[in-house]
């Protein structure tokens, strides 16, 4: 449970403290404003929290500073993804969820992460349904995310959205991703257990989606359990797997991943609810796994900043001029792209071993 305290400052907003306070607030260095973000976000303000979200979201300076502080607090929330087919009923899954978590007096935040759209309208209009039905329940927190066209960071920012969560105190985060695309498994890259939705008779054309998603799947689940097809749809997932499950990842010696658990589940009614948590809590108390997954997640998220870092330091080092010149290159098929890094590489490690 996250501990909610009221917010010394800033509460209301309204006092004359409040309004003197805004000026100085807004002169404060990254790193002083992160410093009270962070505090803020730890101690249960709700405010700060959101606050936090958003310089995560634009991924400023002051983002990194207070994810400096909030990371060593973070790792013990489940971080559970849904992701599925548009309409598949994720997010009639997630509100399922979070009642369910709610009753085995477990927090529980969610992030709708809309990776097709860099604006977040339709989005956010649900979670206000959603939270409406929350509203004065310190347990529960919904917010969702725009992709802003960083096609390939949305991973990275679901990543450092539910390190704050986390850090925050909730002990369930659900990373729920809004219609389709292909970055659908980048969100599922973000999370300890990764649920994929499925509606039966959804056709023969989305087989071809599921196979894709299919891979990253720790849960399958068939949604709609209500609906004619839903047991065949369930069997036929299941016989999928199956040989997935015995294809070794191109002859390498890691070990088959396991095969995930095909549930049934109403989520209009709550039907299958309760035993889909059960499947997750079980995925969850499987150390090794989790540890595995949460070590790719590390490893992808060292590689973002490493490639930023690097952007930066040729930017700065080399300047703009020079990388353009070698993107030049590239672009009139002069230079191919490996020898291009490669220059640049030097570039950079040339002009740093002097200083
Ligand atoms: N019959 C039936 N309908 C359901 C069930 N769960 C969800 N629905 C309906 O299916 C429709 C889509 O549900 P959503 O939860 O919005 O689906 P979604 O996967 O979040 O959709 P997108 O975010 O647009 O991809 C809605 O009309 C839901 O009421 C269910 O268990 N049974
Ligand atoms: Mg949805």
């Amino acid at each position: 449970m996250p501990t909610p305290r009221p917010a010394s400052s800033g509460g209301a907003g309204a006092g004359a403290g409040a309004a003197a306070a805004q000026p100085a607030d807004r002169a404060a260095q990254p790193a002083d404003r992160a410093a009270a973000l962070a505090e803020g976000t730890r101690a249960g303000d709700r405010r700060s929290l959101a606050r936090l979200l958003t310089a995560v979201e634009n991924r400023t300076a002051m983002a990194e500073h207070a994810m400096r502080r909030l990371y060593p607090l973070a790792g013990h929330a489940h971080l559970i993804g849904i992701t599925g087919a548009p309409g598949a009923g994720k997010s009639t899954l997630a509100a399922a969820l979070i009642a369910e978590l709610r009753r085995a007096g477990r927090s529980v935040a969610v992030v709708a992460v809309d990776p097709s759209s860099p604006i977040t309208g339709g989005a956010l209009l649900g979670d206000r349904v959603r939270m409406q039905a929350y509203a004065g329940d310190d347990g529960v927190f919904i917010r969702s995310m725009a992709s802003r066209g960083h096609a390939g960071g949305l991973a990275a920012t679901s990543t450092a959205a539910a390190a704050v969560l986390d850090a925050a105190g909730f002990d369930v985060v659900l990373l729920e991703t809004v219609g389709t695309g292909q970055s659908e498994v980048e969100v599922a890259a973000a999370a300890d257990t990764t649920v994929v939705l499925e509606a039966p008779e959804m056709g023969d054309e989305v087989q071809a989606i599921k196979a894709g998603l299919l891979e990253v799947a720790d849960i399958v689940v068939v949604n709609k359990g209500d609906r004619p097809g839903a047991q065949r749809t369930a069997s036929q997932l299941r016989a999928m797997l199956t040989p997935m499950a015995g294809r070794g990842a191109d002859g390498s010696s890691r070990p088959a991943p396991k095969r995930p658990d095909v549930l049934i589940t109403t989520a209009a009614t709550g039907e299958g609810v309760p035993e889909l948590l059960a499947a997750l809590d079980r995925h969850r108390s499987d150390g090794p796994v989790v540890h595995e997954a949460r070590v790719a997640r590390a490893e992808a998220q060292v590689a973002e900043v490493l490639a930023e870092r690097m952007r930066a330091r040729l930017a700065e080092r080399a300047g703009a001029d020079v990388a353009r010149e070698v993107y030049d290159l590239v672009a009139r098929h002069e230079l191919d792209p490996y020898a291009a890094a490669d220059r640049l590489l030097a570039q950079v490690d040339q002009d740093r071993s002097p200083a």
